[in-house]
């Protein structure tokens, strides 16, 4: 999908901007690959968050393509494109669908990262594939959280199943399943609240949302989405296996890369919990969610730039 390569591109022009620089500042300068350039390959690596483990690969690989043909022709930045689609599922696996009829997506992570506009732009992007979609608003506790659903529901066309704030979510969750049967809709987009990864009762309440729409729909949820905030870097990392542990993630979903410099922590999500990136936010826009695609990525991310 050229289009999608071009879009990766424009969002990750931080994080882009700042490897090309350094990469080219590293190969210009030393006539040869010395350990000094190695370990300032290292740092450029670590410091887009691409995780030890796939720069240790890098850096392992360059060093390898040198010892082999030296430093003519040698480009690092084809060898690191390389090796980071190489490592990563190579498309992403795209939305799961219930067969035997509704399938409910539920929307996990802590505040602030982008949940309630990843459900809106999901459900806009199930209605253009003539996918009808249900919103449920179950973050009751933020004020404004339910408006805040509201207002994409009338923007997008998106009918939005509520309940008063304070109430309980997972009757709003059992409310809205019962909604969307009804409707005979696709999808149930569930909108949950913010919810830090370590506060132990807020991860029960998310699982007893869960176990109520498992009651009431077999297989509920069919899909468990955790929204990460890609500036939060590496932090990303440790929210995943903690809401990994109290409620079985599918897939995930990587928002703010345009606003990063560190958006090779996509990379290392993926290459250390081997769980699936879906979707990818690119923006505030409800166009700016794309399905993740792990070489458009890999090229977009290494891509020689003009800086
Ligand atoms: N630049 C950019 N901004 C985004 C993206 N996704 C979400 N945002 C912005 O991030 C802010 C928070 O988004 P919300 O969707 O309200 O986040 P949330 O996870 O629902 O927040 P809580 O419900 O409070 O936990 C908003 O200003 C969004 O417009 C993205 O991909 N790129
Ligand atoms: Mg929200």
């Amino acid at each position: 999908m050229p289009g999608l390569f071009q879009k990766f591109k424009a969002a990750l022009a931080k994080t882009g901007d700042k490897l090309s620089h350094e990469l080219k500042r590293i190969v210009t300068r030393s006539p040869r690959l010395t350990g000094e350039s190695l370990d300032e390959l290292e740092a450029a690596l670590l410091g887009a968050d691409l995780g030890t483990a796939m720069t240790a690969q890098i850096v392992a690989a360059v060093k390898r393509a040198f010892e082999s043909q030296g430093k003519s022709g040698l480009d690092v930045f084809e060898i690191a494109s390389r090796e980071v689609s190489q490592s990563l599922a190579a498309v992403s696996p795209g939305l799961r669908k219930n067969p035997a009829g509704l399938t409910v997506v539920s929307i996990v992570g802590v505040n602030g990262t982008g949940k309630t506009t990843t459900t809106a732009k999901l459900a806009h992007l199930l209605t253009s594939q003539k996918q009808p979609a249900v919103l449920a608003a179950c973050d009751t506790f933020r004020a404004a959280a339910i408006d805040q659903l509201k207002l994409w529901g009338t923007r997008l066309h998106v009918p939005v199943v509520a309940g008063a704030y304070g109430a309980d979510p997972a009757a709003v969750a059992h409310d809205a399943i019962a909604a969307a049967l009804a409707a005979k809709a696709a999808y149930l987009l569930v909108d949950t609240a913010g919810r830090m990864h370590t506060k132990h009762n807020l991860m029960q309440e998310l699982q007893k949302i869960h176990r109520v729409m498992g009651r009431q729909l077999a297989g509920a949820p069919h899909e468990t989405l955790l929204v990460l905030d890609a500036t939060t870097g590496m932090n990303a990392l440790s929210q995943a296996r903690e809401f990994h542990k109290s409620v079985p993630l599918t897939g995930l979903v990587v928002t703010k890369l345009d606003g990063t410099s560190k958006g090779g922590v996509i990379v290392a999500i993926q290459k250390e919990l081997g769980i699936p990136i879906k979707f990818v936010g690119l923006g505030e826009q409800p166009d700016d969610l794309q399905p993740f695609d792990a070489q458009d990525f890999a090229r977009a991310l290494f891509e020689i730039r003009e800086t």
